[in-house]
């Protein structure tokens, strides 16, 4: 990127900080008073990495994400009080409460969906490739997905035929170092997880997940290639996941050798905050405007969602049979 392109760090630093403060009112706020059933799988720590990727997109490519999606629909430009509807099962949610934290979609942004069945999104994003190469676009679909994904047959069918059938998928892996309760070292037998899908013919690129600068350069050099030449890319991104698995998640798992305070000093947001005072890009009071004004936003797009009402019971019916709902 260009050495000191302000505009954009700073479009970088407000849509990190959008990302950090939407979840933090789910963890500290959602979590505590019990306002959802099930579970969230927070992005907190890996913001980065969507940032960077979703800045090097356009906004007519798609975007297939996972189960720890609220970031990348978020980046996509989703509604946060439509997003924090859906969570909450309301009737104004961006599917109509139908979906909650994992199944956020939204057609009209090229947001295809958070698929939270491990592997699977892999052949729906080669499917979508397919689609776009067919109708003779030159749109790129980003397929987003943990590296506990990088062991399914799912991952290697598609990105077999996507090397074969030259589709235009970005393969993108977001190494946070655990599946659930797993970590890399007990999954991979090998950790060299940009070679993954060497026989494939993808030359897998290692990217520092944690620095948005180096994302979105990676990125940007992997969708020219993808969308110029409608080959698949693969990209996988070092990163940590700074909370549980999931919003229930005690985290027994993390052993106490773990450098767990070293990898909190790679915070995503506060490592650009840093470097942006530090290069004067901006100055403090600058940072804190943008903090209280994102703040803002979400408290307020929160304090809507709570108020927002609930599905009538008969909406339980709707889209369940063909014919709308009737009896047969
Ligand atoms: C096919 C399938 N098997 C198992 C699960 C249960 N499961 C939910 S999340 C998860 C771990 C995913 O790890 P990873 O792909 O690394 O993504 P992360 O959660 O770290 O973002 C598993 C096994 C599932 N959702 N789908």
């Amino acid at each position: 990127m260009p050495e000191n392109d302000r505009d954009l760090l700073l479009h970088f630093y407000e849509d990190m900080l959008r990302i950090r403060f939407f979840e933090e009112k789910i963890q500290n706020d959602m979590l505590p008073r019990h306002l959802f059933r099930g579970s969230c799988h927070l992005y907190i720590g890996q913001e980065a990495v969507g940032v960077g990727v979703l800045h090097a997109l356009r906004d007519d490519d798609y975007v297939i994400s996972t189960h720890r999606g609220h970031g990348h629909a978020l980046l996509r430009g989703v509604d946060p009080y439509a997003m924090f509807a859906e969570i909450l099962g309301r009737s104004t949610g961006i599917c109509g409460g139908y979906g909650g934290s994992m199944h956020i979609s939204d057609r009209a942004r090229n947001f295809l969906g958070e698929d939270p069945v491990i592997g699977s999104n892999s052949p729906i994003a080669a499917g979508v490739a397919l689609a776009a190469k067919l109708s003779h676009s030159d749109r790129v679909v980003a397929n987003f997905f943990g590296e506990g994904a990088l062991n399914s047959g799912a991952f290697h069918e598609a990105a077999n035929m996507a090397a074969l059938w030259g589709l235009p998928v970005l393969f993108l892996c977001e190494n946070n170092r655990y599946a659930i309760s797993v970590p890399v070292e007990e999954s991979s037998a090998r950790l060299d997880l940009e070679n993954r899908a060497c026989s494939y013919g993808l030359t897998g690129r290692r990217v520092n997940g944690q620095d948005v600068r180096a994302v979105y350069d990676a990125a940007l050099a992997a969708v020219a290639e993808t969308r110029e030449h409608s080959v698949p890319s693969y990209l996988v991104f070092d990163t940590y996941r700074f909370v549980g698995h999931h919003t229930a998640d005690k985290e027994t798992y993390r052993s106490h050798a773990e450098p767990v305070e070293e990898f909190r000093q790679h915070d995503p947001v506060h490592l650009l905050e840093k470097s942006m005072i530090d290069d004067h890009t901006v100055d403090i009071p600058t940072t804190i405007e943008y903090r209280d004004r994102i703040h803002a936003e979400i408290d307020d797009a929160y304090a809507r969602a709570l108020e927002a009402p609930w599905p009538p019971p008969e909406a339980a019916l709707l889209h369940v049979y063909a014919n709308g709902g009737e009896a047969q």
